[in-house]
């Protein structure tokens, strides 16, 4: 028994200390963080039991890895420590319910909150208000000297602001977090991808690889930036530092370091879950990644009572969001056909539940995707979902390839009706050229052209348009409008009342928008915004269908292959039939009237929607303001007339107040649009 537990621990730590390696020095981790939690849960769970046991080199005794040997070495002068973690809102209570005991004389504590970031944790030594060294965290007593590459992040100060001996002592060391924001993080992957380089597969990693550059102009066209979370180390700081952890949060933010704006002070543990769900929800707003929140008991005369366990602080904890990464099996690759024919690889999984839900499909986006991946079915894969994404495959865990792992295989032919497949050159895409005569093809082009932003015909689901067609009751967009009640309510699962609101809500549906009927044909490239710059720049669908690329050229967001694609829709015999079915069968939109050039009071305005609008849909105010002549582009920037910030607005909000661009409530927006009516 002794025996396999001695050997348990030996090959727990070895999996651990390879695992780790593979993280911190090679920036090149093959599991995801939530693998390697567990399993060392499982080894701390073994060592408590069987403390005789415990090895010099378990990773339970360190902190982190080993320090890159490409870089001078540099001993903190006070350990960088790591956070204990809660992982849900029990383990919250217990760590305020300690920190309560523990301090006798308070029942309800103050705490400092902050999102907890995906980035890399750094030290920047200030002495007499200069950076002389910064350094990353390594093992937590000995990091590696990063200073040339620290000194090109932008938004870190070289000089300290303000008065040495006054507003800061000699020596100074700031902590923080170095990270790449999201925009960052996916064009460097873009361009990483376009160089035929390997992809990061997290801004953490991205952010560790640029900062172990070892030439620094590499670092600095990387755009990364930083938020300081504490101080550390100092010298002659008598009474010049505040003793709340915030209050010295914001004596770093007016020495010049950044600070995270989210950073807070609330009081007692229920106020700490109000602020990290708070945070949960504008998660995806946001505009850097995080994994969860971290609170710190707030007074520093506390903190210094609480003191440390082993190796992280008892005043401190990191409460972790629902892991987003994990490790399956990818069972099966199944070939699926899209509207417009693209054939996308499916990946089959082994159900697993990540970021808060149970996954069991991920795309394989293409052909390319499973070659730069290298995956074979078979394989223990990576899985990611964040946010409302749809889950990818990031990774492929190789040292786990079974030998029964099978090659992918791309299909050769329509896997659906057997057509040829076609790619055109320089892009990724394959697909099936049979267009509607490709059964999945019509089936995708009905959905789309029956859904919300669409014609919008209610009770006409997915299984229902799939049913019709395998029954050949429908072969075109124009049959759903000859649909009998009878015939309808004999199908599985109908009856004689869903068949009859069933073909009421299609009679609806055939009052509509020129731009919701252009949206709905299921143009390539034509998207909603598209559809609508057609329509009100045409104002009738024969201008539209007539239109010669010069003309379409004209329109707002129009290009060389949008307006091909639109040319090339609109020649086919069969598209100009089914359309003059549809018409004939009743489909009808309101005239739109030629706005005068005096009313386009918007003309050359670029505006820009966030957050939630509680009066009037996000499509409407769109359709609205560009009726009005402007232009709705999706993110902030220097041409940017006004932003519209709804509820919640978050970081697009953040970068419109900072270029002084010009924001609008709802309400102001409202009462702009009900003067110009
Ligand atoms: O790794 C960390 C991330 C963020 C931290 C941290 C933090 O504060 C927002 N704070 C401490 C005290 C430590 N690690 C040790």
């Amino acid at each position: 028994m002794t025996l396999a537990i001695q050997t348990s621990i030996t090959e727990l730590v070895n999996t651990l200390n390879e695992y780790n390696h593979q993280y911190y020095v090679l920036d090149e981790p093959t599991v995801p963080d939530a693998e390697y939690d567990r399993l060392l849960l499982s080894l701390k769970e073994l060592e408590a039991a069987n403390p005789g046991y415990i090895l010099p080199n378990s990773p339970s005794q360190k902190v982190g890895g080993v320090a890159l040997k490409a870089f001078t070495q540099v001993e903190h002068k006070l350990p960088m420590l790591s956070l204990d973690n809660a992982f849900n809102a029990g383990d919250m209570q217990a760590f305020d319910k300690r920190n309560v005991e523990r301090l006798m004389d308070k029942q309800i504590l103050t705490y400092c909150c902050e999102p907890k970031l995906d980035g890399l944790a750094v030290s920047l030594m200030y002495q007499d208000g200069l950076l002389v060294q910064a350094a990353t965290r390594g093992d937590g007593k000995i990091g590696e000297d990063i200073t040339e590459n620290v000194k090109t992040i932008r938004c870190i100060p070289l000089q300290l602001r303000g008065e040495l001996n006054k507003d800061y002592p000699s020596v100074l060391e700031a902590r923080g977090e170095v990270f790449l924001p999201t925009d960052g993080f996916e064009r460097l992957n873009q361009a990483q991808k376009a160089a035929g380089n390997k992809m990061f597969a997290n801004p953490r990693n991205a952010a560790a690889g640029s900062l172990r550059q070892l030439d620094s102009k590499i670092t600095a066209a990387r755009g990364l930036a930083f938020y300081a979370y504490s101080i550390g180390y100092i010298e002659d700081a008598e009474n010049l530092l505040s003793d709340s952890h915030y209050g010295r949060m914001v004596q770093l933010k007016q020495l010049g370091l950044p600070m995270n704006p989210e950073v807070a002070k609330v009081e007692g543990i229920d106020a700490c879950l109000t602020y990290y769900q708070g945070i949960a929800d504008k998660r995806n707003a946001l505009s850097y990644e995080i994994d969860g929140v971290v609170f710190k008991i707030d007074s520093l005369p506390e903190q210094n009572k609480l003191g440390f366990v082993a190796k992280a602080p008892r005043w401190a904890i990191a409460h972790k969001f629902p892991a987003q990464e994990e490790m399956t099996i990818l069972e099966e690759v199944e070939f699926q056909v899209g509207r417009t024919g693209a054939v996308t690889p499916v990946a089959r999984l082994a159900p697993v539940f990540v970021g808060g839900v149970t996954v069991s499909n991920a795309t394989l986006h293409n052909a390319d995707e499973i070659n730069r991946l290298g995956v074979k079915v078979g394989d223990s894969v990576v899985i990611r979902r964040a946010g409302d994404v749809i889950p990818q495959i990031v990774s492929v865990v190789l040292n786990r390839r079974p030998e029964t792992a099978k090659e992918i295989r791309f299909p050769e032919c329509c896997p659906v009706c057997s057509s040829d497949l076609e790619q055109i050159e320089g892009e990724a895409v394959i697909r099936c050229g049979a267009g509607l005569f490709c059964q999945a093809q019509l089936k995708e082009s009905l959905k789309h052209f029956v859904s919300r932003k669409a014609l919008n015909v209610d009770g006409l689901g997915d299984k229902l348009i799939d049913a019709l067609v395998d029954k050949k009751m429908v072969k075109t967009p124009a049959d759903l409008f000859r649909l009998d009640a009878f015939d309808v309510a004999c199908m599985d699962r109908m009856g004689q009342k869903s068949a009859a609101k069933l073909i009421e809500a299609l009679e609806k549906a055939k009052s509509t928008t020129l731009a919701k009927f252009v949206y709905g044909l299921g143009i390539r490239e034509v998207g909603e915004a598209t559809a609508l710059n057609l329509a009100l720049h045409f104002l009738t669908l024969d201008k539209i269908m007539q239109a010669k690329e010069e003309s379409l050229l004209e329109v707002p967001d129009v290009g060389n292959i949008v307006a091909m694609h639109l040319n090339k829709f609109f020649a086919e015999a069969h598209n100009q039939a089914v359309i003059t079915d549809l018409l004939a069968l009743g489909i009808n939109w309101p005239v739109i009237e030629p706005v005068a050039s005096e009313d386009l009071v918007l003309a050359d305005k670029t505006f820009v929607l966030t957050g939630t609008l509680n009066n009037l849909g996000r499509n409407d105010a769109k359709a609205k303001l560009q009726s009005l002549g402007a232009k709705v582009a999706g993110s902030v920037s220097a041409k940017t007339d006004c932003l519209v910030a709804g509820e919640k607005a978050g970081s697009k909000l953040t970068k419109a107040q900072s270029l002084g661009v010009t924001i609008w409530t709802e309400d102001d927006m409202l009462a702009f649009f009900a003067k110009h009516e």
